[in-house]
């Protein structure tokens, strides 16, 4: 597959409601979107750097600089084989895995679509649905946190994140288990918390939670293991995990026992294969993580979900619960039963609503052979 073209293009999408986490409020969701064209196909990828170094050290300028002064240059032109090959072309860039991503899916999209199957097949899904849940920003009140999960929970949704930060924890988890009893609840505190705090996570323990994510620093696999021994709660790593070597060092010290994978944050769909595949020979669930993304980011994300161990329900929530209109046709939409269809269409599976594409991009350059 000769790529012949590759266009980037930082999109800027209002969410239908800010979004508020322990790192700060989030208003609208900065990406950039990366089109390859090659051998006659078009394929998409969604690179999750934000607008600011808040959840990663990377943005949507350093993700550009990256893309577009290494990564693009070492494939652009050339006849690539397969995924593996355009990787080891930039094998030594080190770091950068919201960049190396987004392009990487475009290739992923290019190749499947070239091959005339779904991404889903392509990367040894085995679902046709998958289990959905959905995160939660923190809120001003209980009253309003549990109204938001009611609303939920009746629209399907299979499980509960609810963001966490000191002086918003407590007092939500033990309101929330109170009022709905049975539901699978989970917690991500982005990094928001020491092991000073051992107290708070002790208590934490008694509410029959799913996990709780990420509790300590968004580097750290060694002071989450001191916590881990403390618990009977999984701790389940997001921020911390890069890479296959970063997931079995959490998994041998005993830092999780669950892994959220993010194509974005471990560098693409061929790590997060891998990580996948480690985790399942070591009993380890995964689930897949969620970065607000587009519907283009969405599709890819849908499609990893479909892989054998991803036993719990993901970040993965309808296009409508982010924006008010996505930039794929069909937008994704959660069933009444609480999932998702993978799409079965060649690639990602969605059109890119070229319209609305447009309509959220600040800027774009493209790259010719
Ligand atoms: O920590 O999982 C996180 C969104 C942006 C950055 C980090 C995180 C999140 C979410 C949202 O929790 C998940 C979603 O896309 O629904
Ligand atoms: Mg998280």
């Amino acid at each position: 597959m000769k790529i012949d073209r590759i266009e980037l293009r930082h999109v800027k999408l209002v969410l239908v409601s800010p979004f508020v986490t322990s790192m700060g409020t989030e208003y609208d969701e900065e990406h950039i979107i990366v089109r390859v064209d090659a051998g006659g196909v078009t394929g998409w990828g969604e690179s999750v750097a934000e607008g600011t170094p808040f959840y990663s050290y990377e943005t949507v300028p350093t993700a550009w600089h990256i893309l577009q002064d290494f990564l693009i240059p070492s494939i652009l032109g050339k006849d690539i084989a397969n995924v593996d090959e355009a990787i080891a072309s930039y094998a030594k860039v080190r770091g950068h895995m919201m960049a190396k991503a987004g392009l990487e899916a475009a290739l992923w999209d290019a190749f499947a679509k070239t091959e005339g199957i779904s991404l889903s097949q392509m990367l040894g899904g085995t679902r046709k649905k998958i289990d959905v849940g959905v995160s939660i920003g923190i809120q001003d009140s209980v009253a309003g946190l549990l109204k938001k999960i009611d609303g939920y929970l009746a629209e399907g949704y299979k499980r509960i994140k609810i963001k966490i930060a000191p002086g918003f924890d407590l007092q939500f988890v033990e309101a929330v288990r109170k009022e709905f009893p049975a539901i699978l609840f989970q917690v991500d505190a982005n990094s928001a918390y020491t092991l000073d705090d051992i107290g708070i996570f002790k208590k934490m323990d008694q509410y029959n939670l799913l996990l709780i994510e990420q509790p300590l620093g968004y580097e750290d696999i060694f002071d989450h293991s001191k916590l881990q021994r403390e618990l009977k709660t999984p701790i389940c790593l997001d921020e911390s995990i890069h890479s296959l070597d970063d997931t079995r060092a959490a998994i041998e010290l005993d830092s999780c026992r669950i892994i959220n994978i993010k194509p974005g944050r471990v560098g693409g769909f061929t790590e997060s294969k891998l990580i996948h595949d480690y985790c399942a020979t070591m009993n380890i669930p995964v689930w897949c993580g969620g970065m607000l993304e587009s519907g283009i980011g969405r599709a890819g994300n849908v499609a990893l979900a479909s892989l054998p161990n991803f036993t719990l329900p993901g970040d993965i929530s309808a296009s409508k619960r982010y924006y008010t209109e996505d930039i794929v046709d069909p937008e994704f939409i959660v069933n009444p039963d609480g999932t998702m269809d993978v799409p079965v269409k060649p690639g990602i599976g969605v059109e890119v609503n070229m319209k609305m594409l447009e309509k959220v991009t600040v800027r774009s350059e493209s790259y010719k052979a």
